[in-house]
C-alpha cells in the first residue's frame, strides 16, 4: 500500500466505528456473556441452542428496561432428557441489595421477573414482576448442571470460555452451592411489557455492535413504581441474571438504575381553566351565537 492511501483508509475506518453504534446506545449498560460457554447436548459452544450472547439494561421515565440476546426461544426447548420434556427459561432476578446472589435469596431481598408463562418450571407461571420469596434448582430435573462450578468444568474441559457478563460470576454467586434459577414462590408486584427486536431497536439497543448474533432478542419492561424498592437499597447497581433452567448457559449485567425517581416526582397540580377563563369563553360563544341568529 502506499502512503499517500493511509490518510484516506483511516478517514474510513475512523466513520466505521463513529456510526457502528448508534447514539441512543448510551443509555443501554451491555453484559456480553462468553459466546462458546453454551452446552446442549454433547456441544460446547458451537452457536447450539442454549448459547446466550448478552443482557442489557435501560431506563426511560418510570420504566426498567431488560433486554436479552440468545439462541434460546422464549418458548424453551423440547428435550427428551427433561423431566416434563422441555427446558425453558429460568426466571430473570435483580439484585439491588449489594448483597451476592446467595445471601440475597436467603435474605428475602431479591426481586425477579417471570417471562416465559407457562412454559417453565418456575412457582410463578403468570409474567410480570414478582419479590422473590424463595427459589430452587430445577436444573437436576431437566438434565442440568446443579452447580456452576460443574458447568464451568464441562466448558473448560472443552477448552471454551466460560463467563457470565460484565461482573465476576465467582464470588457474585457461591459456584459450589446448588444454583437456584427459579421461584419456587413469589409474590407478583406487577405487569411486564414485552417489546420484540424492532421495538428494542428503536430504543437505540444493538447488541450487533457487540459482535452478539444470537437469533433471539426480546425484552421486557417493568415499572420502577412496582417495584417498590426498599429505601436502603437505593443508590446500589443492579445486578440481573438468567439461566435456563438446565443452567446450560447463564448471562447478567451489572448496572446503575436509578429507582428512586419515580417517587421522587412531586405531584403536579391538575389543570382546570380559572372560572373567569370559563366565563369569558361562555360570553364569546354566547355573543357568537347570538351574531349568527341575528343573520339568520
Ligand atoms: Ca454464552
Ligand atoms: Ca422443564
Ligand atoms: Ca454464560
Amino acid at each position: 500500500m502506499k502512503f499517500t492511501q493511509l490518510p484516506a483508509l483511516l478517514g474510513t475506518l475512523t466513520l466505521t466505528i463513529a456510526t457502528a453504534i448508534p447514539a441512543q446506545a448510551a443509555s443501554w449498560t451491555y453484559g456480553i456473556d462468553s459466546f462458546n460457554d453454551g452446552v446442549t447436548g454433547g456441544d460446547v459452544g458451537n452457536n447450539g441452542a442454549f448459547e446466550f450472547f448478552g443482557m442489557a439494561v435501560a431506563e426511560e421515565d418510570d420504566n426498567v428496561f431488560v433486554a436479552l440476546n440468545a439462541n434460546l426461544l422464549l418458548t424453551g426447548y423440547n428435550s427428551s432428557g427433561a423431566a416434563d420434556g422441555h427446558i425453558g427459561w429460568g426466571d430473570l432476578f435483580l439484585n439491588f441489595s449489594g448483597q451476592n446472589y446467595e445471601a440475597a435469596l436467603a435474605n428475602g431481598d431479591m426481586f425477579a421477573l417471570h417471562i416465559s408463562g407457562t412454559d417453565s418450571d418456575s412457582s410463578a407461571q403468570v409474567n410480570g414482576l414478582y419479590k422473590v420469596n424463595s427459589a430452587q434448582n430445577v436444573a437436576p430435573t431437566n438434565s442440568g448442571f446443579t452447580t456452576l462450578q460443574d458447568r464451568k468444568n464441562h466448558v473448560e474441559s472443552a477448552g471454551k470460555t466460560e463467563g457470565i457478563g460484565n461482573f465476576d460470576d465467582n464470588g457474585y454467586f457461591n459456584l459450589a452451592a446448588s444454583h437456584k434459577n427459579v421461584m419456587s414462590s413469589g409474590t407478583k408486584l406487577g405487569d411486564i411489557a414485552f417489546l420484540d427486536s424492532a421495538a428494542l431497536s428503536a430504543k437505540g439497543l444493538n447488541f450487533g455492535a457487540y459482535n452478539a448474533t444470537g437469533s433471539q432478542t426480546f425484552g421486557f419492561s417493568f415499572s420502577k413504581t412496582d417495584l417498590k424498592l426498599p429505601e436502603e437499597f437505593r443508590g446500589n447497581p443492579l445486578i440481573a441474571s438468567i439461566f435456563a433452567e438446565c443452567n446450560n448457559d447463564g448471562v447478567g449485567v451489572k448496572a446503575n438504575i436509578d429507582v428512586a425517581i419515580a417517587e421522587t416526582e412531586p405531584e403536579m397540580p391538575e389543570s382546570v381553566p380559572e372560572p373567569a377563563s370559563v366565563l369569558g369563553i361562555l360570553a364569546i360563544a354566547g355573543s357568537a351565537i347570538g351574531l349568527r341568529r341575528r343573520h339568520a
